[in-house]
């Protein structure tokens, strides 16, 4: 039987619809003193966009174990029923991005059309070749794209122009890859000759980007690589990316730096070099740990943002970042962290938006350290939930998308539908 979401959506908006306005009322009344038109923050909020990791809505596991979830997505076609419910609830999440092998979908245009009668586009490919797939000629146990042997090289080439093909049938406008090359010991890689491999092997792929199309290069400091990787930082990642060409950028994961490391920072460099392709949003307390965007550093996450809108509002030229989620859940519903980390992202860009750039460039240009804090840390603590809820409940969505998902039992019902055995589940990280 269909989940009766109208009939569920409708109780939403009744049970919190009363509240949700005198509290709207109340933060445009706050607004309004200074200066800024609630209804404006609302269509900022509606306008923003964030895409769904189809490998997010499994669930992960570590190098321990994994724990699998109940009722999870056994194929492609599961993946996307799931990031439905994420969008039809949140309203923000209409954009998928695939993992190959891992989503290969036997019949593309089947799939395009599956996810475009539900409102969903498929706009990024993820190469995958950090792993091997059973039938495969050589191993990526010592790299892919920066092997020693350029018959492996060759392969990891090979499937990156598969990938894109594939993408250009499924409507997709970009391709990103990530590699897990790198050495676990000192020596055992000659450090700069890799970097030219990898960067020898980019070239083929970046020429062979479909028109339109562009290249996201996805740096990360260690794992599963532990002690030197080839695309460890952000400047080797901005130099490859000026290497290849215009389409060539770089991908910022959250996860993916130094403790400590300012990213705010990095943002801005790469926003500045004309280099930044977008984003993975997670959220970390060590490593790569892949937690849901928000939970840890929402500060770090607004002042990212706050370099965004700023670039935003300064219209820097070809400045149009690509928002992304890359999650792993394990001790979570993935589509309760999807939806709750969509709206953590979100709320971070709405808040970003309330900073006074004015009043912030006066206390810049005076050397009023004190006060420019201030002025971020006056849009950073405002509660704009209302604005989210109401940009939500006109387009649709519901103004508490978690009680609305667990009233719905569509974990429950997917348990008892998705009974077979799963089959290869990879793309489970
Ligand atoms: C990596 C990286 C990639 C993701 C894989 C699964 O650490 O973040 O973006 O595709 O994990
Ligand atoms: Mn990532
Ligand atoms: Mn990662």
């Amino acid at each position: 039987m269909a989940i009766e979401w109208e009939g569920l959506l409708e109780e939403d908006w009744r049970r919190g619809g009363a509240a949700l306005e005198e509290d709207f009322a109340h933060l445009g009344r706050q607004l309004a003193r200074r200066g800024i038109d609630v209804a404006a923050v609302q269509a900022d909020a509606s306008s923003f966009q964030v895409a769904v990791p189809s490998w997010g809505v499994a669930t992960g596991g570590t190098r321990f174990a994994r724990f699998p979830g109940l009722g999870e997505p056994r194929t492609i076609f599961e993946k996307i029923e799931d990031c439905e419910v994420i969008h039809r609830l949140v309203r923000i999440t209409p954009d998928i991005s695939l993992h190959i092998p891992w989503d290969e979908p036997d019949d593309p245009a089947a799939l395009r059309s599956f996810a475009a009668e539900r409102g969903l586009k498929l706009g990024t490919t993820n190469s995958n070749t950090f792993e091997d797939q059973p039938g495969q000629a050589h191993s990526y146990k010592f790299g892919s794209l920066s092997h020693t042997d350029p018959a492996v090289r060759e392969q990891a080439i090979a499937h990156n122009l598969h990938c894109m093909e594939l993408g250009v049938k499924l409507g997709a406008r970009a391709h990103s890859i990530w590699i897990g090359d790198g050495g676990n010991f000192p020596g055992q890689q000659h450090v700069r000759h890799a970097l030219d491999r990898y960067l020898g092997s980019l070239r083929p792929i970046y020429a062979a980007l479909p028109p339109g199309w562009r290249l996201f290069i996805e740096h990360k400091l260690y794992e599963p690589a532990f002690y030197s990787t080839v695309l460890n930082d952000w400047g080797v990642s901005y130099y490859c990316a000026r290497e290849l060409g215009d389409r060539a950028f770089s991908l910022v994961d959250f996860g993916h730096h130094a403790p400590n490391v300012n990213v705010e920072m990095i943002v801005a460099r790469l926003i500045q070099f004309g280099k930044l392709g977008g984003f993975h949003f997670n959220d970390s307390q060590y490593g790569d740990d892949d937690l849901d965007a928000g939970s840890i550093k929402p500060f770090q996450l607004f002042l990212v943002f706050n370099e965004l809108v700023d670039a935003a509002v300064e219209s820097v030229a070809g400045f149009d970042p690509c928002y992304m989620l890359d999650q792993s859940h394990n001790v979570t519903d993935p589509i309760e962290s999807l939806m709750v980390s969509a709206m953590e992202v979100q709320r971070a860009f709405v808040q970003a938006c309330l900073v006074d750039r004015t009043a912030l460039r006066e206390y810049q240009e005076r050397n009023d350290a004190l006060m420019a804090l201030a002025t971020l840390k006056q849009a950073f603590t405002t509660d704009v939930a209302p604005v989210l809820a109401m940009a939500r409940r006109v387009n649709g969505g519901a103004i508490d998308p978690v009680s609305v998902y667990r009233a719905s039992q569509y974990r429950q019902r997917k348990t008892l539908e998705r009974r077979a055995p799963a089959r290869h589940q990879a793309g489970i990280v």
